[in-house]
């Protein structure tokens, strides 16, 4: 049988959490373990309750110390040196264009392609201990998993490049202050903190949600006139919408909303 390398576990109705378990070899990521993320996100995006999914590492030392440097070794050509990279790049962009929110708790080191799992996500919350860095460089290679393009986007093509070419990784409170992570909290809150986030996006109106995550995603690549458009167009669907026209009647009759997803 298979080794098991992903749990998934509903923590609350709405909110997932999945759970690198490869923690002998710091939750590094093997073919297997991109397998069962993907099979993972296939469960979590099957369920219409889904709204947020939280990714964390096994162990208190590591978020995932990168992609499986074994298996990197033992590409026996550039065609599957290729299709290694773009196997991951595939799944990371299903995290990056699923309908459900993402949130990386990222507990210990997050290095190579486990920082660039972290930055697919939509939102990175740090413990104090932890340090993130690209050091490919410091086997001859570079990110394959998306980390030079999504990295620059993130904190600028300076730190991106200083970050790649150096392999030197960063703290947690350097992280925050360069905008690489959203918050830092000690280790021991770090699942209040990401689940406290989690309830406050699950409680949301589904579609605007839903919305929000797919502008906020396609500003990254659409011209400012593209997005412009886009959000227009958003904007008229959400208000006329059965939810956008409960949340403003609720608001004007003072009571809570009352949001079904439609
Ligand atoms: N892969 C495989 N095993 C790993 C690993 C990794 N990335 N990181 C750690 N391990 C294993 C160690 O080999 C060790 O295994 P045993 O010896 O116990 O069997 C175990 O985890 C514990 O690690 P250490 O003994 O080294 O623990 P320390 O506390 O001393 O050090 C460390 C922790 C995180 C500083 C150290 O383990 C470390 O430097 N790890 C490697 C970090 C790293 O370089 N990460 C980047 C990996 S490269 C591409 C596609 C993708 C990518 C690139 C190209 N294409 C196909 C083009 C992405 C590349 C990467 O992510």
């Amino acid at each position: 049988m298979a080794d098991q390398y992903v749990q998934l576990q509903w923590v609350e109705p709405g909110i997932a959490l999945l759970t690198i378990t490869r923690e002998k070899s710091l939750n590094a990521l093997n073919s297997e373990v991109l397998d069962q993320l993907e099979a993972s996100l296939n469960v979590v995006e099957d369920s219409p309750e889904a709204r947020v999914v939280i990714v964390t590492g096994q162990g208190q030392k590591a978020f995932v110390a990168g992609a499986d440097i074994a298996a990197i070794n033992q590409a026996p050509d550039l065609e599957h040196a290729h299709h290694f990279a773009e196997r991951g790049q595939k799944l990371f962009h299903r995290f990056q264009t699923s309908r459900v929110l993402s949130i990386a708790a990222i507990n210990g080191y997050a290095l190579g392609g486990g920082m660039e799992l972290a930055l697919a996500l939509d939102m990175r919350i740090a413990a104090e201990s932890a340090r993130l860095g690209q050091p490919e460089i410091n086997l001859g290679i570079i990110p394959g998993f998306g980390g030079t393009q999504r990295l620059a986007r993130l904190v600028g093509s300076g730190r991106a490049l200083w970050m790649i070419a150096s392999g030197e990784p960063v703290l947690a409170g350097d992280a925050l202050t360069m905008g690489l992570v959203d918050g830092v909290v000690p280790l021991d809150s770090l699942m209040e903190e990401c689940l406290r986030r989690a309830r406050i996006l699950a409680k949301q109106a589904p579609l605007a949600l839903v919305e929000s995550k797919r502008m906020v995603v396609g500003s990254r690549d659409w011209e400012v006139r593209t997005g412009l458009d886009a959000e227009a167009e958003a904007f008229a669907r959400m208000v006329v919408s059965k939810d956008g026209r409960e949340g403003t009647r609720a608001f004007l009759e003072k009571r809570a909303p009352e949001f079904r997803g439609d």
